[in-house]
């Protein structure tokens, strides 16, 4: 059988809206002209709620297509177990068909498919929910089904992370003869391609990692083959430019130029630049103003070691301060000044400080 793997196509991303349902819609054409079924691995949409408009236009995009779809949902979509989650309402059209927390088995003449899936859960939770799951369906599932696993999630070795998420040794052995990964945006083949991540269809964060072709995947679980299918999209390009004590015109002058140069070769490419580095002294990196058209994208860190650096001053000068106990002794010193004479108010208070009794201990010795 032959699997069209898609994942991330995030209908209705505002930023490439119209990009997302191009590059998502042919992926999906392409997917159905050279697959027997289609899995899609979470984060359809973009957000919880769509806009109609959205829902409307993903709706026909998907109800054109005639092979049975597959889908989980992603962290973008994941509500809470009583709400109704996009996908459960897309899941309408006769074609699509959500899963979650259960095992799908498709049966066809001359194969058994056994679809394991599992939509998103915040990431802390993904052991737990992951075991907890197959517990349950391992033993179900039929011995000569070709058994695949699909989730969203992060992996430890790809996205940069805390202890919680998995990772690559918490699935390699895992009894299934593929995985299928959506949430991250870039493109893998791991565990000798037991693992497959397809990446998204549209760029959406503007990272380093995002240039280059987006994809989709072609598997063949007969030869256990895959091809990575790549979707006609905006070629995103990514620069990082570093200054150093550099007038307002100079960082202008090399934004421009290059600006220049890139819309020669690409006229519609997406362009990020990321200004590293210092000004001059007297300015600072808001006096740069940038009026670029569509398409641009100019993250502006400019002086930022230098203000980092000023943190870690008035952190250092933090340390130096005194500590609240020993300002309100000296604001207490400064108030009662000559008023109380029967004893040292301070001195009560210190032993205050330090518990009722030291201090009615202190009143009993000094006030007879
Ligand atoms: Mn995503």
């Amino acid at each position: 059988m032959k699997l069209g793997i898609i994942a991330d196509t995030h209908f209705g991303y505002s930023r490439f809206e119209e990009d997302a349902f191009a590059q998502a819609e042919y992926a999906l054409k392409d997917a159905e002209k050279k697959s027997d079924i289609i899995i899609i691995a979470g984060d359809i949409f973009d957000i919880k709620i769509p806009k109609l408009e959205t829902l409307k236009r993903t709706a026909n995009i998907f109800s054109a297509i005639k092979k049975p779809i597959y889908v989980i949902h992603g962290n973008h979509e994941r509500r809470s177990n009583d709400m109704v989650n996009p996908l459960q309402l897309l899941a309408c059209l006769s074609n699509i068909h959500y899963v979650h927390g259960k095992t799908e088995i498709i049966d066809t003449e001359n194969e058994k498919l056994a679809l394991v899936c599992m939509g998103s859960v915040p990431e802390e939770l993904a052991k737990k929910a992951l075991n907890k799951l197959l517990s349950t369906e391992i033993t179900k599932l039929p011995v000569d089904a070709f058994k695949i696993l699909v989730i969203h999630q992060s992996i430890k070795e790809f996205v940069c992370c805390n202890d919680e998420e998995l990772s690559l040794d918490d699935i390699r052995n895992l009894p299934f003869d593929l995985i299928i990964n959506g949430h991250i945006h870039k493109n893998y083949n791991e565990l000798e391609g037991k693992l497959l991540i397809p990446g998204s269809t549209v760029i959406t964060q503007l990272k380093n990692d995002e240039q280059g072709e987006r994809h989709y995947i072609i598997y063949n679980t007969d030869k256990k083959t895959c091809e990575l299918v790549a979707v006609p999209s905006r070629l995103f390009f990514y620069i990082e430019m570093k200054f150093e004590n550099a007038s307002l015109r100079e960082v202008k002058e090399k934004i421009d130029a290059w600006i220049d140069e890139m819309r020669i070769k690409y006229k519609d490419a997406i362009l990020k630049i990321r200004l590293n580095g210092t000004l001059k002294e007297g300015l600072i990196a808001s006096d740069i103003s940038f009026t670029y058209s569509d398409g641009i994208y100019i993250q502006n860190n400019l002086n930022i070691l230098s203000l980092r650096e000023k943190i870690k001053q008035m952190k250092e000068q933090d340390k130096e301060k005194l500590s609240i106990r020993e300002v309100a002794i000296r604001q207490l010193r400064e108030k009662l000044k000559g008023k109380i004479t029967l004893f040292d108010p301070v001195e009560f208070f210190e032993k205050l400080t330090e518990s009722v009794d030291a201090g009615t201990q202190y009143l009993k010795i000094n006030v007879v």
